[in-house]
């Protein structure tokens, strides 16, 4: 099935409809997308990250999870496929596609979908929209970068702080200096590096092209990304998809905070979902390298209007202690395609 998920879109499988062996498995995923031209000419990728994605869902085993959902990340140029990431748009689509094959039943109204995360061994509920026991995509909830209204997917996380790092803070740290410039190193789900556009002499407001055609800033950021990686226990990350470089500026809508993501070498469009939670994260640390930059919002449960490059995304956050308990945000998903692939 092909499915848009958030802000991202791609294929979603059952895990028994692929070979159980990863290789094998990656093999099939990289000719049914395409790869060895960035256009993926020959495949049904879409030429960019962000629609060259996979799903792999089946029923779960787990003790309070319905399903078990791996995300699979295949890079159009090379043809490359990492599990290394998770992905919060994607699984917006989750659910539904999970009901669509009846690998749980539906309520009447509302589903929830409980769903354990693979790669990043956490948890996160799906509320989808279940009227008559059917899932519906059509709905008046509207999210930033994709045209119409469609039906809410509401998400709630759990355990995603240092999910992947081990600690929200893997350094300890609210600060770290890498090659002399001041970062934050978070992981609310998504191994980010969070990084200050003026250090980098950008206003925060260039479009995600016109920052891809900077290639000084571009080896900068790659270089300091490959340190991170270390420092946030990821290792070599040089063939990996984590952490993701966030370059964060004041708001201008009104928001707490504008981003532009390295995700990691193209920009992306709007921002990841889970690194919205993270960027998030970071925001409300009063010593992070956002301090003086973002809206500061102490309450608890707090909302966090992360701005984009094509409008917003709400983070809703709880804490406990030094930590996050809880991620909560709207999305919202569509079915596409449902079909047969010839690889
Ligand atoms: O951060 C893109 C996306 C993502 C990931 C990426 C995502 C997330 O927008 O949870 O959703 O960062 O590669 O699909």
């Amino acid at each position: 099935m092909w499915m848009r998920g958030g802000t991202s879109k791609g294929g979603f499988f059952l895990a028994e409809d692929l070979p159980s062996n990863a290789e094998e498995r990656n093999a099939l995923l990289v000719r049914i997308m395409g790869h060895g031209d960035a256009r993926q000419i020959d495949g049904m990728g879409g030429a960019h990250p962000l629609t060259s994605k996979i799903a792999v869902v089946s029923r779960s085993a787990r003790e309070g999870c319905d399903v078990d959902y791996l995300f699979l990340q295949l890079q159009p140029d090379t043809g490359a496929i990492s599990d290394s990431q998770n992905c919060g748009n994607m699984l917006s689509a989750v659910g539904p596609f999970a009901i669509e094959r009846g690998l749980l039943t539906a309520e009447d109204g509302q589903t929830s979908v409980r769903v354990y995360m693979v790669n990043s061994e956490s948890r996160a509920d799906l509320l989808v929209q279940t009227p008559g026991r059917l899932v519906t995509y059509e709905g008046n909830a509207r999210i930033d970068g994709v045209p119409g209204s469609h039906a809410p997917v509401i998400q709630n996380y759990y355990g995603t702080a240092g999910a992947q790092c081990g600690a929200l803070l893997p350094t300890g740290n609210q600060v770290d200096v890498i090659d002399g410039t001041e970062v934050t190193l978070i992981d609310n789900g998504m191994p980010s590096v969070i990084l200050r556009a003026r250090d980098f002499g950008l206003a925060g407001t260039e479009t995600p092209a016109e920052i891809e055609a900077m290639t000084e800033l571009k080896a900068r950021i790659e270089s300091i990304r490959l340190k991170a990686g270390e420092m946030m226990r990821l290792g070599d990350v040089t063939e990996q998809t984590i952490p993701k470089m966030c370059l964060i500026s004041p708001p201008r809508n009104g928001g707490i905070i504008n981003t532009r993501t390295f995700i990691p070498h193209r920009v992306h469009e709007t921002v990841g979902v889970l690194a919205a939670a993270s960027d998030a994260a970071a925001c409300m640390l009063p010593d992070s390298v956002a301090k003086g930059i973002a809206a500061f919002n102490n309450v608890n449960p707090c909302r966090v209007d992360v701005e984009h490059p094509t409008g917003a995304l709400t983070v809703e956050l709880e804490w406990g202690g030094e930590s996050v308990v809880r991620t909560g945000l709207l999305r919202t998903a569509r079915k596409l395609m449902d079909g047969v692939v010839f690889p």
